[in-house]
């Protein structure tokens, strides 16, 4: 039931927002499929640009006297209205300026002075080379970005400990940003169709955290993010034609502490399934209460946050209360336009519900590599470490390597490989033992999932893929009565994805 509801609410709202950006002549859009945008200022001159360029640091939301003024043009009725369904009354009932110039090159980011490609979930960067996607628009001073990936996912996972299930998950996403003064004012808002999938989440062998119903810890399955992942503003006050400082706050929001999110990173967006290193890299990105502020120095970039340490509840649908009990920083830098380093660490108060006894210091050093190459090639690489320090409790290490190729915008092939130091896979079993006192057993598991995508374009700005994915496991012995000699898991998948 809770699927069909799922798939009912989000699916046509994808097809409507696609269908209504269909029905404006093509070239009210900016062309904004898999590829790299030329990001460097050196390539900025490419000969793809038909238009008159803007100069780079020209007031973007002055439509006025850019050379794309005279492609406003009003809606018809029926986009309009399906439009408004999607955007929650954005943009109800106005004309807009559909800008297909070379907007998203002149698109700064939210936090300063560099394109806008670089910027990833929360504050977190990418590589400059990250492909553009969603669909971009200006009304008045405002430019505004919507993207959406939905996948409907029949799940199997292997052995005693297994399970299957279909569910729908993915992300809906609407940003806005306009030139104040010196600087730029940014409004993110991203939902997640997962809530629907039920408390429990899907099955996914050696992933843990969370809890579906408040008492007992959710040992493999993958729980559903919230409703709201991301509700945040931005405000970047521009130092020099390379630097700046900013502030972020979000309810929920996310810390500086990481990479991107996985859904948010070109490697890992793809791929249907949550890593089983996401409590060990990236769980913070729904935060419910986060202030971070930071400064940008050319391809540098150092930041700390103020967050609330408690993961999500089980109740997805809410708003948290939000608390600035724990604390991050991180530094990041862009060394060449293909790669994003970062280092953070941060201290999470009582980050779970069921261990409130528990906190834990968390460091992470991550690098992403995306390179476009050919014509509409894309290449993207991510490696990861976090290791969680638990107080009381052990130190764990997770690794994460994951990278995907896109040949032609059209085949998609991934994988990813994870070795995770777990000590919560046997805690349902232990509960039912006697206390023992000491620390719980660690066990070092690793997966590897490898998978692939077909896309077919459904309309203008979106293309429906159908894909599969293959996991195997290499578990310590002491695991196998738990988990079987050899498991196997699958995915295959229908994803809609606005690009
Ligand atoms: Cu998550």
């Amino acid at each position: 039931m809770r699927l069909v509801f799922a798939v009912s609410c989000f699916l046509p709202l994808t097809f409507a927002y696609a269908s209504a950006q269909e029905a404006m002549p093509k070239d009210m859009h900016h062309d904004h499929h898999e590829h790299a945008a030329p990001a460097s200022p050196k390539k900025e001159s490419a000969p793809e640009s038909k238009q008159p360029k803007k100069p780079a640091d020209e007031k973007s939301g002055d439509k006025k006297t850019t050379p794309h003024s005279n492609h406003i043009h009003g809606r018809t009725k029926s986009s309009t209205a399906k439009h408004q369904g999607h955007k929650a009354g954005m943009h109800e009932g106005h004309r807009e300026a559909m800008h297909q110039g070379h907007m998203a090159h002149e698109m700064k980011g939210f936090l300063g002075p560099y394109p806008m490609n670089r910027e990833a979930s929360g504050t977190s960067w990418l590589p400059d080379t990250t492909p553009h996607e969603g669909i971009h628009q200006t009304y008045g001073d405002w430019m505004l970005m919507e993207h959406a990936l939905i996948n409907g996912v029949y799940d199997h996972q292997g052995g005693p400990r297994g399970g299957d299930k279909a569910f729908v998950g993915g992300m809906v996403m609407g940003m806005a940003e306009r030139i104040v003064g010196d600087g730029t004012l940014g409004f993110r808002a991203m939902l997640s169709p997962d809530p629907f999938m039920g408390a429990n989440g899907y099955p996914l062998l050696l992933a843990t955290g969370e809890t579906a119903d408040g008492r007992t810890p959710l040992i493999d399955r993958q729980h559903p993010h919230d409703l709201f992942m991301e509700l945040a503003g931005s405000y970047s006050h521009k130092l020099s034609p390379t630097s700046s400082v900013f502030v972020y706050a979000g309810l929920p929001g996310e810390p500086a502490l990481g990479p991107a999110a996985f859904m948010h990173r070109t490697s890992g967006v793809d791929i249907p399934e949550a890593p089983i290193t996401h409590h060990w890299l990236d769980s913070t990105h729904i935060t419910f209460g986060v202030v971070t502020a930071g400064l940008i120095l050319d391809n540098w970039k150092i930041e700390a946050s103020a967050f609330r340490g408690r993961e999500p509840d089980q109740h997805r649908f809410d708003i948290e209360e939000p608390k600035l009990d724990s604390y991050s920083a991180r530094l990041t830098w862009n060394p060449i336009r293909e790669l994003s380093l970062q280092v953070s660490a941060g201290h999470l108060h009582s980050p779970e519900q069921l261990s409130p006894e528990v906190n834990e210091d968390r460091i992470t050093a991550s690098a992403t590599y995306t390179q476009p190459f050919g014509q509409n090639n894309l290449w993207s690489t991510t490696f990861a470490w976090g290791r969680k320090m638990n107080h009381p409790g052990n130190t764990l290490d997770g690794f994460l390597l994951e990278s995907e190729v896109i040949f032609n915008r059209t085949y998609t092939l991934f994988m990813r490989a994870e070795r995770v130091a777990e000590d919560e896979l046997l805690e349902n079993v232990i509960a039912g033992m006697p206390e023992t006192g000491g620390p719980l057993p660690v066990f070092t598991v690793n997966k590897v999932s490898i998978g692939g995508i077909y896309d077919v374009p459904v309309a203008d700005h979106l293309k429906l893929g159908i894909g599969g994915l293959v996991s195997k496991y290499a578990l310590p012995s002491a695991l196998k009565p738990f988990y079987g000699s050899d498991p196997t898991s699958f995915m295959v998948f229908l994803r809609l994805k606005l690009s």
